[in-house]
């Protein structure tokens, strides 16, 4: 594998229209997180970005349904998502704002460079007219029939249904899409700027078909776009809520920069930002500019054009940029009801919705954390339901992790006196510790991988070996039969315990820390502590504490019934 000198590692910025959901969460910033967490306990160079989208129909749609405005909607959602993240430990370390000026200045800058190297020109198209309205309507502002699958209520530029993309112009039986209008909008002439995306084709493909190990999904995504040959692509919107296009143009009046334009580029004025309050303002080129560097963009699927192919264009239109090393997109995280065959698509307009921070209000961080891994939508869509989870985290996260942690302090203190008993290994003990460095090295290799499943199960199973071992040696009968045998089983297990108060901190950070606490280890979680893991070891007679229950188990009305 390469090596990188250092990593920028984003994930796609929430529209800050409505409170992020827990599929939200499975998909860009869980896994984000917990991979940003080991790089940063392997001791690498790593900024993990993120921020608020503020821009764009989603808002002022939001703000329209509402009754408010664009600037109330963003406040309360920005401040609600932020706090939502903290709550779930996903570690950020900026948390930025496409509405800052700073954001505003930076694009109008990267749209005027692509304009001077021209690759932006100005085009007369026709466009969606409402009448009753008096305004020209944005794709977004548009449904209709799918002209590639016969979805009827197929978004603009976008179906919900086969997940095409298409120019708006193709939809079948239009309708207006804003509020209280409903009518069948005309075409009518319009002036826009369109990036040449054409202009990249051919590095665009060269590209992406060096990178054969990204997801099926993300190359499937870049390809078919590349296939079907790149097109100029409009940037601009007929909106007042966005980036104003910064132009002396008396076109542009009443139009603004398109979302999917300025909010990529929020990956790198948060970058900036970040720098800036690290007291080193330059930094953010070393991430973005150098190519030692390696960027990882963790996006929804249906974000993938826009990170692999427009976003890229527009950087290599900039010069100076490096292109990301990975895109890592997943599926969807779909409800499953109880005693229903078929999963849904968590939405809001189906009352389907799991809120972040009401969930973890209620279940913890780490039983959220736990569970979305166990079920992530890496390769496919994935399931959630209520039983499954009340299932995976009193079988999985209790019994298996929660229960070896303390069966082992639990007899260590009653026994031992709460100290690391001295131990004359066997063969079979000698064994069971040469799995710590193996599992390291396992859940290192899947994690590099972005296979997080995979490596929150080499994890589990570390604990599960734990637990076989600890069934095998029976300490209960050798702490009256065979006293050095009970000492060595349990100083076995300490030591499996403090890898895994090291190995599972990426994915249950606050579980870590309190495991560490317990063990009365300092440092858990810092720069090196990762390679550390099976080197190292609880010297004979440190002291641990009574342990605390971990993973209290859930009772069935715990959760709800639907
Ligand atoms: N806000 C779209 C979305 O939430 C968008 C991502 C921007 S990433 C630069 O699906
Ligand atoms: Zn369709």
């Amino acid at each position: 594998m390469a090596t990188f000198k250092r990593t920028l590692v984003t994930s796609a910025l929430p529209y800050a229209n409505g409170r992020i959901h827990i599929g939200h969460l499975a998909g860009a910033y869980l896994p984000a997180d917990i991979f940003v967490r080991y790089l940063r306990m392997k001791g690498e160079d790593v900024v993990f970005i993120c921020g608020s989208d503020e821009h764009g129909v989603p808002i002022t749609l939001r703000a329209l349904e509402e009754g408010s405005s664009p600037h109330e909607v963003i406040d309360r959602f920005h401040t609600e998502n932020e706090a939502a993240f903290q709550a779930a430990d996903v570690s950020f370390d900026l948390y930025g704002r496409t509405s800052w000026p700073e954001h505003r200045a930076f694009t109008q800058e990267f749209f005027l460079k692509l304009l001077d190297g021209g690759h932006i020109e100005k085009k007369t198209i026709e466009q969606y007219y409402s009448e009753k309205q008096g305004m020209f309507l944005p794709d977004r502002y548009v449904e209709g029939t799918c002209p590639r699958c016969g979805y009827e209520d197929a978004r603009g530029d976008q179906c919900d249904h086969c997940n095409a993309t298409y120019e708006v112009t193709e939809l079948a039986n239009p309708r207006s899409a804003l509020p209280g209008d409903g009518t069948t909008p005309v075409l009518k002439e319009s002036v826009h700027w369109f990036l040449c995306l054409d202009h990249f084709q051919g590095d665009l493909l060269t590209w992406i078909e060096s990178k054969a190990d990204w997801r099926p999904n993300t190359l499937g995504g870049a390809m078919s776009w590349l296939r079907e040959g790149l097109r100029p692509r409009c940037v601009t919107r007929d909106t007042d809520w966005g980036v104003p296009i910064p132009l002396d143009d008396p076109e542009a009046k009443g139009k603004c920069i398109y979302v999917w334009f300025d909010a990529p580029i929020g990956y790198v004025t948060n970058t900036k930002v970040w720098a800036e309050r690290q007291g080193t303002p330059e930094a953010w080129k070393d991430y973005w500019q150098d190519p030692a560097s390696r960027i990882v963009h963790f996006i929804g699927k249906d974000n993938i054009p826009f990170h692999t192919i427009i976003f890229p264009a527009m950087m290599q239109g900039q010069g100076d940029y490096i292109r990301p090393d990975v895109v890592v997109a997943n599926e969807y995280l779909q409800f499953k009801r109880a005693g229903e065959q078929a999963a849904e698509k968590l939405s809001k307009s189906r009352g389907l919705v799991i809120e972040v921070a009401s969930f973890v209000e209620t279940f913890g961080a780490d039983r959220l954390r736990y569970y979305l891994t166990a079920v992530a939508p890496e390769t496919s869509d994935s399931e959630f339901s209520w039983s499954d989870f009340l299932h995976r985290t009193n079988g999985e996260a209790a019994d298996v992790l929660g229960n070896f942690v303390h069966r082992t302090l639990s007899f260590g203190t009653k026994v031992f006196e709460g100290r690391v008993p001295k131990a004359e290994l066997l063969e079979a003990d000698r064994k069971v510790l040469s799995a710590i460095g193996e599992a390291r090295d396992e859940i290192g290799r899947m994690l590099d991988r972005f296979q997080f499943r995979q490596a929150q199960i080499a994890m589990m199973d570390l604990a599960r070996l734990g637990n076989r071992y600890f069934d095998e040696q029976r300490p209960w009968e050798t702490r009256k039969k065979d006293l050095p045998r009970c000492a060595a089983c349990i100083h076995v297990c300490l030591q499996l315990i403090h890898a895994l108060a090291r190995l599972m901190a990426p994915f249950l950070p606050g579980s870590a820390e309190r495991l560490a606490a317990m063990l009365h280890l300092e440092g858990h979680a810092t720069p090196g502590s990762w390679q550390r893991v099976g080197e190292d070891s609880l010297p004979e007679g440190s002291t641990f504490d009574r342990p605390k229950i971990l993973f209290p188990k859930l009772e069935p009305e715990d959760v709800p019934a639907q």
